[in-house]
């Protein structure tokens, strides 16, 4: 069976998925998205996600042309359609098709909704650890485009990365423009340092990941002290034990950053607790 693509209301197949060269999504990034993961058949805090395109898109003033309740049941049918028990769904709002120029008054906003499967990094770097390194481009100051919307715009992300593969590396920290550490290209990042899980708070400049907080809560069930607070790269390269989160990462140790070892340079005995005990909740 072919993937089938939700497009405006209608499943279709993924080669018949199809939008506009004047879709304002692709001229300018004019949109949001978001990215759910399907774990045991069922998606994963799929409230929160939805709850997030809406708060991204109020805050582009974008009019979503679907109510939440009927958002979710575009998602639940997406993934039934495509019988999918594990795997990743992208969902996308676009301004829609306009004329040429910025004005986005002439646009019809178009939801894209594919169920599919993603893998962001190698399976092995999840026992052994990432190599990172610190970009020299920051994250997005948050009186431009808000890190907090999940926008179509992920071109200083994309730069970052860039800046990582060229040194060898499949991610990178981004900064804020104060020169604290903000989160990476597409999941934010924790210290544990003493016992204390550390992670900077929403306004660094950060996504408020759904599985950041996911991985809070489970943290504190455990006994785990969890502070939210601004962090240096002193704070990263002095680190007993440093990982990521994020939808399509989940959460993975960091072992060195800009060729720093970070603690003992194997994945830290808090971090696989943590990821034991995500691996085990997201499929209960
Ligand atoms: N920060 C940024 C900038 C992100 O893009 C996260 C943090 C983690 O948020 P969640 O809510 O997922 O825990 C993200 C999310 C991809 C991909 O295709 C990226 C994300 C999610 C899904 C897929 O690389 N980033």
């Amino acid at each position: 069976m072919s993937t089938q693509v939700y497009l405006n209301g209608t499943l279709v197949d993924k080669t018949d998925a199809k939008i506009s060269v004047y879709d304002h999504g692709l001229l300018y990034g004019d949109g949001v998205f978001e990215g759910l993961r399907v774990y045991s058949g069922k998606v994963f805090r799929l409230k929160e996600h939805i709850d997030r395109l809406y708060d991204s898109a109020q805050a582009i003033a974008l009019k979503i042309p679907l109510t939440r309740e009927a958002m979710t049941q575009a998602v639940l049918d997406t993934v039934t359609a495509n019988q999918k028990v594990d795997g990743y769904i992208r969902l996308v709002v676009t301004r829609g098709a306009g004329t040429l120029g910025l004005d986005p008054r002439k646009c019809e906003p178009v939801v894209i909704i594919i169920v599919d499967d993603i893998s962001l990094y190698p399976k092995e770097l999840y026992e052994d650890g990432l190599k990172i390194i610190t970009a020299s481009t920051i994250r997005n100051h948050p009186n431009a485009v808000n890190p907090r919307i999940k926008s179509l715009n992920y071109l200083n992300n994309i730069l970052a990365k860039m800046e990582a593969i060229r040194a060898g590396c499949l991610e990178a920290i981004m900064l804020n423009h104060k020169g604290e550490v903000a989160e990476c290209t597409g999941d934010n990042i924790f210290v544990i340092k003493n016992g204390t899980l550390k992670t900077p708070p929403t306004d660094a400049g950060i996504l408020e990941g759904i599985t950041r907080n996911f991985v809070m809560e489970l943290a504190r069930a455990q006994g785990i002290p969890v502070v939210e607070c601004n962090l240096t790269r002193h704070d990263i390269y002095t680190a007993d034990e440093l990982f990521l989160t994020g939808t399509a990462a989940e959460v993975i140790a960091v072992t060195e950053v800009d060729s720093r070892t970070i603690g003992t340079g194997k994945q830290g005995t808090l971090t696989r607790q943590l990821r034991t005990a995500f691996q085990l909740a997201v499929r209960v």
